[in-house]
């Protein structure tokens, strides 16, 4: 007989945050993708210089889009969330175009990450590729500004239940039951705000399924929360911040009539011990 009907308090689960000057260090990159370490905050990993050319670039972008899905943003690239297969793949086809503008002659310090990490897993016996179909492949970022206009840019959400969900047309949903680590670049930063919080909870299939969230991971309510303590990265231009993306996160409501948010992402994880795939 079934007693308690009352709805559970989330679950916690340690934040473990590794934050620093410098640069990338793949024994860290590892360790996230291992689930060692929650969230990785690499203060000044990239220049100024590539920071501002980036941003130049995505604001004068003939690919720059408006999101039409339900979260409220603009972007160069493509995103695989609530997208078939074939549907994505040909989307990451048509914008790599656009993908590439982004970087001009630089020298694209996401491709730069992917390079030395494929480099460090081949030596463990593990490749690292772009998700693939008969449709094409995967891009190595996307470029996203969010403008949701309520509390948060982003509102409070998972990566897990859209790559979970993905559908068996894709090679992804494997990777859901390993770590989904997430990594962004951020080219502009607005004065004030724009952190990326974190929630001390990790939903489950059945926390999602109560949260009407079951497919999307997206979004989950601030009364959902409300208990949950949080840490909030303080990003600048020019830092990276990866994370394990099964966390809940959300980006704050940034302020300051200046620079608009920008960041540079994609998701990789393990899609078997020899395997980790990479896409957007
Ligand atoms: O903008 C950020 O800092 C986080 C982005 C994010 O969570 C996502 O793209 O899923
Ligand atoms: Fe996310």
């Amino acid at each position: 007989m079934e007693t308690n009907q009352v709805s559970q308090a989330p679950a916690l689960s340690p934040l473990v945050i590794k934050e620093r000057t410098g640069s990338i260090d793949i024994a860290e990159v590892i360790a996230v993708l291992k689930g060692d370490i929650t969230a990785l905050h690499i203060r000044q990993a990239f220049s100024t210089e590539v920071a501002e050319e980036i941003t130049a670039n995505f604001n004068r972008n003939p690919g720059l889009k408006e999101r039409r899905d339900g979260v409220p943003g603009q972007y160069v690239g493509a995103s695989h969330y609530r997208k078939d297969a074939a549907t994505y793949f040909a989307e990451a086809e048509n914008a790599r175009p656009f993908v590439d503008a982004l970087f001009g002659n630089l020298v694209d310090p996401a491709r730069g990450l992917f390079d030395a990490l494929k480099r460090e897993l081949h030596k463990q016996g593990i490749e690292l590729r772009l998700a693939r179909s008969d449709d094409g492949q995967a891009n190595i970022c996307r470029a996203l500004s969010w403008s949701g206009g309520g509390a948060y840019a982003l509102e409070p959400h998972d990566d897990v239940a859209q790559v979970l969900c993905a559908g068996n047309d894709y090679e992804l949903p494997a990777v859901a039951h390993n770590t989904v680590a997430a990594l962004n670049f951020y080219p502009s930063m607005p004065e004030e705000g724009g952190n990326l919080r974190l929630w001390s909870h990790k939903p489950t299939v059945t926390d999602r399924k109560s949260q009407g969230v079951g497919t999307t991971g997206y979004p989950y309510s601030s009364a959902y929360l409300k208990a949950v303590p949080y840490r909030d990265l303080q990003l600048r231009a020019g830092d990276i911040g990866l994370i394990d993306g099964g966390f809940v996160h959300g980006v704050t409501r940034q302020s300051g009539n200046g620079d608009r948010r920008l960041l540079l992402n994609n998701f990789f994880g393990f899609a078997r011990p020899d395997l980790v795939l990479w896409w957007t």
